[in-house]
């Protein structure tokens, strides 16, 4: 899973960048240049899992964070970056809320509604461009050749071409099945699912649930596929060098709920309709990230191609139970692991054991 980190300059994408993947600043060759680092999800239940196992191997999900340079008219017309930015599976816009006299903003004042609408408006003028040129395209070729299946994108791009001109994004745009596929390779930038990242300043940190209901009111409505959540970037990128159990003690005392890292992949999974679940074993204990309501047979294909072919059942129990329990033995005793078909909705935080040909 690739989260591009975007945002206008000065925003503290790259403070994001550093709480999220430990990975600090080096000087860039290229002003163009984008960062890549890992993330490993938090998970208490891998952790939980991996006490009663003493696994060989622990392995927790993970994230692809990329920090791109600010976004602007000339980004969006380097080729290297919009490459960058098209195959990543959703952007996580860095919005600046802190006030600072030390860092100017590129625009004079901090108002993150505009400059929400401005990044929007970018994203929006690239897929354009590549709409009416696509269209042009498709002009010329269908006075030549009948196919109904050029004539359906040419419809579905000048809906698209509508909305765009009209300002709106393509993130609520519900497109399905075949329709789906058509425009897929477009890979538009501003249908890819969006997390606004809120950078409050470190006067506001005692009120940052508050501030993130605001904008969410604001921001996130049925079907539009956007999320909200909000990161003081200032006190967290000081915090990182502390121990764990040093870091909850500050982050308390501030009134923070948890670290914007366990909140920021939080509203990540909810954004893109994911969840986990888990296998455990003396050789392994890993996390699986799935979307919510994948079936037995599907979550299987996520952990191997063969398993999804030759299923037959699934062993299931719920993490606390395996835990509880001290392992399987325990809960097969208590009548807890359950024989589950191919159609059984797997839950998040199910431990599956997968019987296969
Ligand atoms: N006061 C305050 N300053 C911050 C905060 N977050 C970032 N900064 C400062 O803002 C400046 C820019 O931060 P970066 O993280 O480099 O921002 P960026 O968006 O990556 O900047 P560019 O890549 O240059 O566009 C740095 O001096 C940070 O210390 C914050 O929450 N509060
Ligand atoms: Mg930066």
């Amino acid at each position: 899973m690739k989260t591009a980190i975007v945002g206008l300059p000065m925003t503290g994408k790259t403070s994001l960048f550093t709480i999220l993947t430990g990975v600090h600043e080096t000087a860039r060759t290229g002003s163009m240049e984008t960062r890549i680092g890992v993330t490993r999800v938090p998970d208490d239940r891998v952790d939980a899992l991996a006490k009663v196992f003493s696994p060989e191997k622990v392995t927790h999900a993970t994230i692809e964070f990329i920090d791109f340079p600010s976004i602007s008219k000339e980004s969006l017309r380097d080729p290297s970056y919009l490459a960058s930015l098209r195959v990543a599976d959703a952007m996580a816009h860095v919005v600046r809320l802190f006030e600072s006299d030390l860092v100017p903003h590129e625009k004079g004042s901090v108002d993150p509604m505009r400059d929400i609408g401005d990044v929007d408006t970018e994203l929006v003028l690239s897929d354009l461009a590549v709409v009416e040129k696509r269209l042009e395209r498709l002009e010329k070729d269908r006075k030549k050749i009948k196919d109904p299946g050029l004539d359906r994108e040419f419809e579905l791009l000048q809906q698209a071409r509508a909305m765009l001109e009209n300002g709106e994004t393509l993130r609520g745009w519900a497109l399905e099945g075949e329709d789906e596929k058509r425009l897929r390779g477009f890979q538009f930038l501003s249908q890819k699912p969006m997390l606004f990242v809120l950078n409050v300043g470190e006067n506001d940190a005692g009120r940052m649930q508050e501030i993130e209901e605001e904008y969410r009111r604001k921001l996130v409505q049925e079907g539009n596929r956007c999320e909200v959540t909000a990161v003081c970037g200032r006190i967290e990128a000081e915090l990182s060098e502390l121990e764990p159990q040093e870091q909850q003690e500050y982050l308390a005392s501030y009134g923070l709920p948890g670290s914007s890292l366990d909140r920021l992949v939080a509203a990540m999974y909810r954004l893109l309709g994911l969840m986990s679940f888990l296998t455990a074993g003396e050789t392994e204990v890993r996390a699986w990230t799935v979307p919510v309501n994948s079936t037995a047979v599907k979550a299987a294909g996520a952990i191997h191609s063969d398993f999804e072919k030759k299923f037959i059942r699934a062993e299931v129990v719920p993490w606390q139970a395996l835990v509880e329990h001290g392992g399987y033995a325990g809960v097969r005793e208590k009548g807890l692991l359950r024989l589950e078909g191919k159609d059984y909705i797997v839950k998040d935080g199910d431990v599956l054991v997968i019987r296969h040909g």
